[in-house]
């Protein structure tokens, strides 16, 4: 029988992963569906019981529910503990197991485009909630020592901070001091859904003083170019978009889902 995979979130519409996974699941000749599904967080534990009992083989998670999610599945794996968010659910048995993709997709993508040893950088990230988590995550884990996070509600970033195991220096600010003081961080990574389409006019913060030698992510992959990405783009920092975290958080959930690796290049190729 036909197996059905899915993403969960609020909105959906915009999400790339269906054509994407459904490409790939094509090409491998898996018979299986992966369906975008748009939850409403009061729906949220209804709709995890639902794909349990409709026999759903695993689905990932997008904004807003990858942390709230966290209670309505049987298993955590470690690294999804840690980092405090899941995008990813498998079904394991009778069991549905969160993990998280997010981080090491994010670290992947950004090594293809920016090719430099992190661990020296001092680097931004804006928001504070489940990108955000996996991202600090996974650069602290790998050695990045300087990761500042400025987030509008300043406690969340407070406590993204103080819950990691790794040593770090790290504070927690504003988005107005973030804003001034834009011009010490060699990499800026935007983790918001501020400047999503539709409301592509909107941005967390400006650039206006950022190091042309920066390199600025902003994880938002529709627009492919935000507000955000302009801006620096026009001081001259290298830029990059969320399409290609998309492509490897989405290549480790096939893995799992599947047991079968995808081809990384096709899925890009999916989406460009
Ligand atoms: O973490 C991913 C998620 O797995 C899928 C997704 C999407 O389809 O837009 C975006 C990210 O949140």
């Amino acid at each position: 029988m036909k197996k059905l995979y899915g993403v969960i979130g609020d909105p959906i519409a915009h999400s790339l992963s269906p054509a994407m996974q459904n490409k790939e699941l094509k090409e491998l000749g898996i018979d299986a569906y992966y369906h975008p599904f748009r939850i409403e967080g009061k729906d949220l534990k209804t709709a995890v019981e639902g794909m349990k009992v409709i026999g759903v083989e695993g689905f990932n998670v997008t904004i807003p529910h990858k942390t709230a999610i966290i209670p309505f599945l049987d298993k955590i794996d470690p690294l999804a503990k840690a980092i405090g968010a899941v995008n990813t659910v498998v079904r394991e048995g009778d069991h549905f197991v969160g993990y998280n993709t997010d981080g090491v997709g994010f670290v992947e993508s950004l090594r293809e485009d920016w090719k430099k040893d992190l661990n020296g950088e001092r680097v931004l990230i804006i928001g504070a909630g489940g990108a955000a988590k996996a991202i600090y995550y996974t650069l602290l884990s790998i050695g990045v020592k300087r990761v500042d996070i400025c987030n509008r509600t300043l406690y969340k970033a407070e406590e993204l901070i103080a819950a990691q195991p790794y040593e770090a220096d790290s504070k927690a600010i504003p988005l107005d001091v973030a804003e001034t003081n834009i011009d010490k961080y060699s990499l800026v990574i935007q983790t918001t859904s501020i400047g999503m389409a539709p409301e592509i006019d909107k941005s967390p913060i400006s650039l206006r003083g950022i190091r042309p030698s920066a390199f600025v992510s902003d994880i938002i992959y529709n627009p492919d170019q935000t507000l955000f990405l302009n801006q620096a783009a026009q001081k001259g920092a290298k830029t990059q978009n969320g399409l290609g975290m998309l492509v490897y958080q989405g290549a480790l959930a096939f893995e799992k889902w599947t047991n079968v690796k995808p081809d990384v290049t096709r899925m890009k190729r999916t989406l460009t």
